[in-house]
């Protein structure tokens, strides 16, 4: 705004004065936003140094009465290198999730990452645990990362598959494109 009535003026004998008090206005605008900015940073500054002290206090899960709840990571690859799947009783190398089958605990957090090796997504999907998680496609190189979290509620043998349509041979057969949790109590 300030800078067309500087252009307006410029013609007339008060152009001068019009357009240095235009100057002023503009440096003082300048100096005002700065200000702004650097007391939003000060400030967010400040609230992510209070939150950070705040989470990491190991005890703040004990004052609210629940244990400690520990995390356990879990990790699946695709199609990893150098073999990019796992050989089959065909003898052919076949997409595959790896682990294909694995045991968890009753009561334990899983975090469980999908690191995806393959050109094409996949999916876990075991309806048990609630869970459809699509890996999208990677490279061998530059995998994906996906993650989603288990916490099994009871004991059993529950199935997973990716119900993507990939490999055939690979989601018929269990420890490739499907295969089992066991949940122990
Ligand atoms: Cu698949």
């Amino acid at each position: 705004m300030s800078t067309e009535t500087v252009a307006t003026n410029q013609e007339s004998g008060t152009g001068q004065s019009h357009r240095l008090r235009g100057l002023v206005t503009l440096v003082a605008g300048i100096v005002l936003a700065a200000a702004v900015v650097f007391a939003i940073t000060a400030g967010t500054g400040a609230i992510w140094h209070k939150v950070t002290g705040t989470t990491s206090a190991p005890t703040a899960s004990a004052t609210v009465g629940t244990p400690a709840a520990s995390v356990v990571q879990v990790k699946l690859e695709i199609n990893a290198p150098p073999l990019g799947g796992v050989k089959g009783s065909d003898g052919l190398i076949h997409d595959a999730f790896v682990p294909g089958t694995f045991t968890m605990k009753v009561g334990t957090t899983y975090d469980v990452t999908i690191y995806n090796y393959d050109t094409q997504s996949h999916s876990w999907m075991a309806p048990d645990f609630n869970v459809s998680a699509v890996a999208p496609a990677g490279s061998a190189t530059s995998p994906t990362i996906t993650h989603f979290t288990i916490k099994p509620t009871k004991a059993g043998t529950f199935q997973w598959f990716c119900p993507l349509p990939c490999d055939k041979w690979a989601m018929a057969h269990n420890g490739y494109m499907r295969g089992y949790v066991t949940v122990v109590a």
